[in-house]
């Protein structure tokens, strides 16, 4: 039986300059065969550690600019098993932005604290109550090491600005928002993984804050 196709609807860059990639003004979509967990492992085909759980979908050549990065990330994935049959909606990369409200909880980079994927972008907005402020606590945290932290990193923010930009394989401390909303950004490129990421967060008063 030939492997299903994948299809990955998106509006990454089509320019392939990758320093100033632009967004496409249509949705495209590329069509992807399947490639068999014993090609994608093999370390001359995928640069990182390639799991069962994993699908993975590739040209074996160079193809075109026919890729799913670039923005394309997060945007869902479709599959259709056999020919005409019913096409299934997955999801790629960590599904977007996601809003948490409340006092407390959990986030954590895709299969933490197993390898995250190559080019994910994830995105988290906490609000918590009025008059409480955004407490942030990394309990791991192992992200590939770069200057700068251009390939993988994690951005926080809050209302008035950058709480900073953070990679390798040090936590940053403890840190408190400025208000109580707190944004949380996760991307990675397409080389080289680690294990991620995994914060608690929680609202506290501005008195307890420092
Ligand atoms: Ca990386």
């Amino acid at each position: 039986m030939p492997l299903p196709l994948m299809r990955f609807p998106g509006w990454g860059d089509e320019t392939g300059d990758s320093v100033n990639p632009k967004a496409s003004e249509t949705l495209n979509q590329v069509a992807l065969p399947v490639v068999p967990y014993d090609t994608c492992k093999r370390m001359d085909y995928s640069w990182f550690q390639v799991k069962t759980s994993m699908i993975c979908c590739r040209y074996t050549q160079p193809d075109e600019l026919q890729s799913v990065c670039q923005g394309d990330s997060g945007g869902p994935l479709v599959c259709q098993d056999t020919p005409g049959g019913p096409w299934e909606v997955h999801a790629s990369g960590c599904g977007g932005l996601k809003d948490l409200t409340g006092d407390d909880g959990t986030i954590s980079s895709l299969d933490y604290p197993s390898t995250y994927s190559n080019n994910p972008r994830c995105q988290w907005n906490i609000e918590v109550p009025a008059g409480k402020l955004v407490n942030l606590h990394f309990s791991g945290f192992s992200l590939e090491k770069s200057q700068l932290c251009m390939n993988d990193k994690v951005s926080l923010t809050d209302s008035v600005g950058s709480l900073g930009t953070y990679c390798s394989h040090v936590a940053p401390g403890d840190l408190v928002s400025d208000g109580n909303k707190s944004h949380i950004s996760f991307s990675c490129n397409e080389k080289v993984v680690d294990t991620g990421f995994t914060l608690t967060w929680r609202a506290v008063d501005p008195t307890q804050a420092h």
